[in-house]
């Protein structure tokens, strides 16, 4: 290695140094825990009946078979992680009127926003 190629290895070390913040951004795409979405069959987050964490980012094209259940037109109640942003449609593939959903918001009663027992597909994206 010729000597003046040093400044140019060094300004290299510098880069990777930046790299762990980098890095870590990488880690979260793989498994963020913050980007999810929790679906409730019932209103009020009711525990007791069936509910399941959906992991972002991902697109349900319908809700027919999501941990064994057929959850098309049938969730009341949902909680949004805070690194994640939903989209929800009262039709399968994305279709029919959309409502979108702000990360970390807690939604106890969708029928408030007209759309109880009505949603058949949902995008989940990761990041504000
Ligand atoms: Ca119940
Ligand atoms: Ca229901
Ligand atoms: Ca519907």
């Amino acid at each position: 290695m010729r000597p003046h190629h040093r400044p140019a290895i060094v300004a290299l070390l510098l880069a990777l140094a930046a790299l762990p913040a980098y890095a870590a951004d990488l880690e979260l795409q793989v498994v963020d825990k913050n980007c999810f979405m929790e679906i409730f069959e019932d209103d009020a987050f009711d525990a007791d009946d069936p509910h399941v964490v959906l992991q972002g980012p991902k697109e349900f094209a319908t809700l027919k078979n999501l941990a064994g259940k057929d959850w098309s037109n049938d969730i009341e109640s949902v909680i949004v992680g805070s690194n994640a942003t939903v989209r929800a449609y009262e039709d399968k593939d994305f279709k029919g009127t959309e409502i979108a959903f702000a990360p970390g918001q807690r939604v106890p009663n969708l029928g408030k926003l007209d759309m109880a027992n009505d949603i058949e597909s949902l995008k989940i994206t990761c990041g504000k």
